[in-house]
């Protein structure tokens, strides 16, 4: 499938707000890509087809989950906002034929965040959190920080993301604990010392 027929497929599985908000991420991940040096067309194919399941049942998610291997079961424990990201790869990999791996890895950590990400799943976490449609406190200073510093930025988007659902008594997936730690760099001992 090309990008038009990829968008039209797209189209039909979400709602009129969220396709808009995936033409934002996806001008957004394109700017990102420019700005760092990802490969453009990578990020335009995994930010097209991030949120292709997000609004599937719970139900089918499930079961995706479980009938697939390298799914980790253990997302079935966390909130359930987790799944359509795994499952969207999955499904872009057996019904709309993508194999790249990069774009696919793309797609499936753009929620959770994973240790050392790649740049393009970096930029694509990014591009989800700001594009223009995204209203919360603090998103145009996150905006401008996306102009100079791409981890600075993710690690404060995924540390927004930990105190919101702390906030919520939710349980936090690990991956995205770690996703952020690799974000942050470890203080000089002696830095440490003078605070
Ligand atoms: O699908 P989007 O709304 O565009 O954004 P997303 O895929 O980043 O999903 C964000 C939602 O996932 C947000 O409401 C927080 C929720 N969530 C629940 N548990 C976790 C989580 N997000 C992360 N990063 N880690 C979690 O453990
Ligand atoms: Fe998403
Ligand atoms: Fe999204």
């Amino acid at each position: 499938m090309n990008r038009e027929q990829l968008l039209a497929a797209v189209k039909e599985q979400v709602t009129k707000h969220r396709y808009e908000h995936i033409l934002g991420v996806v001008e957004t991940a394109k700017k990102l890509s420019k700005r760092y040096g990802a490969d453009k067309k990578k990020a335009e194919l995994a930010a097209i087809l991030h949120d292709y399941c997000k609004f599937w049942p719970e139900e089918k998610m499930k079961r995706i989950i479980e009938e697939t291997p390298h799914i980790p079961s253990d997302l079935l424990e966390y909130d359930k906002e987790l799944w359509h990201a795994h499952v969207g790869a999955e499904v872009a990999r057996r019904e709309l034929g993508i194999e790249d791996e990069d774009v696919l890895d793309a797609i499936r950590y753009h929620t959770s965040g994973r240790e050392n990400m790649t740049l393009l799943e970096r930029v694509v976490c990014l591009a989800d959190y700001i594009e223009p449609t995204r209203q919360f406190p603090g998103v145009d200073e996150l905006r401008k920080l996306a102009k100079e510093d791409l981890d600075r930025a993710l690690a404060q988007a995924l540390g927004g993301t930990i105190t919101f659902l702390v906030k919520r008594e939710k349980r936090i997936y690990p991956l995205t604990v770690l996703a952020r730690n690799s974000l942050v760099k470890p203080k000089k001992k002696q830095a440490q010392e003078e605070v």
